[in-house]
């Protein structure tokens, strides 16, 4: 049998933990045949403790014949130990009042601290994920407070938005989703992200031919995948949660096991690439292999694009901005 995987999670509490760890447990994210280890991470706070016992004593009725152990945490330099995987769920979320520049701020602090921890602690070859918003730039803080793992280790969450590109995409050409292939996302996990389809393929077809009409993507497409979370949240009166959780299995399994020469979509420290300055938590088309992405090379940027691509660079930098201070 395989030794089994450590895999961390903050936030394990939280709403899209009590969608995220079943489905860990089961198989979905590292395979069916990779035993796994959970150490969940929450706030030093009663009440979210005891919601964490209650959603580890549902984990344990499920009897999950993968999962080897499983442990409570209130302190990360315990909760990292040792973690193959860790996913970074847990952010503070925008309280009443609070302006973004206070809101990027508690969650530098917060990612600072984890970014440390996992330096400290956690497996050299650790994998990061983080979810929690805003993703891209809690990311760059986590990254850049672990200076003694390398940089490739920590991405940020694009598959929520690459998932919703895929299934619009489905929607308007009346083709199975599992069909598309060479579809991506450029940028920020935010509304100024850039789902590209101009690559796009269904069974060897240009989607971008099928579909020929610019302003459906400029006027609908764009728009639909960029406010579908203020779209869910207007519906459901909470935020994405499941499809944000699937997001992350389908993130981590691709990452760890391979998409097998197809091309997805990762938040990664830009090596430059498309003149994205380099370090920059980018979303960019990859393709994944022995637990490695690697950037789609040589596709041409038109206008448009440059366009899309240059302002969610420039939110982001302007993010980035904003925190520097705050990194040592
Ligand atoms: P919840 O508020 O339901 O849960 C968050 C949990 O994190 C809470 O239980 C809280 O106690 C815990 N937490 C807060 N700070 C922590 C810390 N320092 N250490 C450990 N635990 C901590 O939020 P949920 O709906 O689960 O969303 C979690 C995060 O994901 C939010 O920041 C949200 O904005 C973000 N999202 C990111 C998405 C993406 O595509 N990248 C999409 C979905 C989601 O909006």
């Amino acid at each position: 049998a395989k030794t089994p995987m450590r895999v961390a999670v903050t936030g394990a509490a939280g709403q899209i933990g009590y969608s995220l760890l079943f489905r860990i447990a089961n198989g979905d994210m590292l395979g069916k045949d990779q035993p796994v280890i959970l150490q969940l991470l929450e706030i030093n706070d009663e009440r979210a403790q005891k919601a964490l016992k209650g959603v580890m004593m549902e984990i344990d009725d499920c009897a999950f014949p993968l999962l080897a152990g499983m442990s409570a945490h209130a302190d990360p330099l315990t909760a990292f130990k040792d973690a193959d995987v860790a996913l970074l769920v847990g952010a503070r979320p925008r309280g009443p009042g609070m302006e973004r520049k206070d809101l990027l701020e508690a969650n530098a602090q917060i990612f600072t601290v984890q970014g440390k921890a996992l330096d400290a602690v956690a497996s050299r070859n650790v994998k990061v994920l983080v979810v929690g918003n805003p993703a891209n730039t809690n990311a760059y803080i986590a990254m850049k407070s672990a200076p003694s793992l390398p940089a490739k280790n920590f991405t940020a969450m694009l598959r929520l938005d690459h998932n919703r590109a895929a299934s619009q995409i489905a929607a308007k050409t009346g083709k199975p989703v599992a069909s598309i292939e060479k579809l991506f996302v450029w940028g920020n996990h935010s509304p100024t992200m850039y789902a590209d389809y101009r690559y796009a393929e269904i069974d060897g077809q240009s989607v971008k031919t099928m579909i020929n009409d610019d302003a459906w993507n400029k006027d609908t497409f764009l728009p639909t995948v960029g406010k579908r979370g203020g779209a869910i949240i207007e519906a459901r009166g909470l935020s994405s949660a499941a499809s944000a959780a699937n997001a992350a299995i389908d993130h981590v399994h691709d990452w760890v096991l391979g998409t097998g020469g197809k091309w997805t979509t990762m938040g990664i420290p830009s090596d430059g690439s498309y003149g994205i300055p380099e370090g920059v938590m980018f979303g960019f088309p990859v393709t994944t292999e022995n637990g490695e992405y690697k950037i789609v090379q040589g596709l041409s940027v038109d206008a448009f694009s440059q366009e899309r691509i240059n302002i969610t660079l420039n939110e982001l930098l302007e993010e980035q901005n904003g925190v520097k201070h705050l990194l040592g």
